[in-house]
């Protein structure tokens, strides 16, 4: 996949893709990635990337034509079929399905914007879509574009092991993650529970997924919402309530 991020910081971009999973996908060629400054496409001495909101307020608002002159440079490098993303606290919320939808393109273009903003005729003309990664307040695009980087980028074919690309099929990434210990077997008088250490995997199978479903259910119910429960998960769900009112001994 070939990706260019529109960014007038591209060294925070650049410096933090070389790290990890996205590092290790780039040095593979499995994506290539371009910084692209709309700063290069001013054309006044101040190289002026910003001005003033019509209305008053404020903060500075981001110009149409370098970014749009930005934009424009990453579609002609993009392959046919790329897709324009915007980084803007008013998009789709970004969550696994966008991921997996995005990691089917050939080419993506993430657009980080910062001050208050694009001038809105930028996003109109230019956005395939408006991608926000949760309702909080940053300070610009970049991290965003850096979070969605990262969860499309792993999801290629080739960037994981084996045994972590096998997990990601499966519909363990719907719940919340089972606890995980390594050694020692006992720390400050907590003990590991025990049926990690039978060496059965069938029981240990069934003792994470039921401490999936149990924490998804009393952390993040609106997860289970949209799915329906079978039998044996509800059996795990109500074992797990049971062992946590006995105290987890
Ligand atoms: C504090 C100013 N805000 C209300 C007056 C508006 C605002 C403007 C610009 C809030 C944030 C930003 C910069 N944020 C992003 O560019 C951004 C973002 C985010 O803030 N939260 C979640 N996802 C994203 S994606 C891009």
């Amino acid at each position: 996949m070939d990706v260019k991020v529109i960014s007038l910081f591209p060294e925070m971009i650049r410096d933090a893709a070389a790290w990890g999973v996205t590092g290790r996908a780039l040095d593979n060629g499995i994506a290539s990635l371009g910084c692209i400054n709309p700063r290069d496409f001013t054309t006044d001495v101040h190289q002026t990337v910003d001005d003033r909101p019509y209305g008053g307020g404020p903060g500075m608002v981001l110009k149409v034509e370098p970014t749009a002159a930005a934009v424009a440079q990453a579609r002609e490098q993009l392959p046919a079929g790329a897709k324009v993303v915007f980084l803007t606290p008013q998009g789709r919320l970004f969550n696994q399905t966008v991921a997996r939808e995005l990691a089917e393109l050939p080419g993506l273009a993430l657009v980080c914007g910062r001050y208050e903003g694009f001038d809105e005729r930028l996003v109109e003309a230019c956005a395939d879509m408006e991608l926000s990664v949760g309702d909080y307040v940053i300070s610009g695009g970049e991290p965003a574009a850096l979070v969605v980087l990262d969860a499309v980028l792993r999801l290629l074919p080739g960037v994981l092991g084996d045994a972590l690309s096998a997990q990601q099929d499966s519909f363990s990434d719907e719940l919340l993650d089972c606890p995980h210990y390594t050694r020692p077997e006992i720390v400050d008088g907590r003990q590991v529970p025990a049926e990690l250490l039978t060496g059965n995997h069938a029981d240990i199978a069934r003792w994470r997924l039921k401490q999936s479903l149990g924490r998804t259910w009393q952390r993040r119910p609106e997860l289970l919402a949209g799915r329906e429960l079978t039998a044996e998960e509800r059996q795990l769900i109500e074992e797990f309530l049971a062992e946590q009112k006995a105290g987890g001994d």
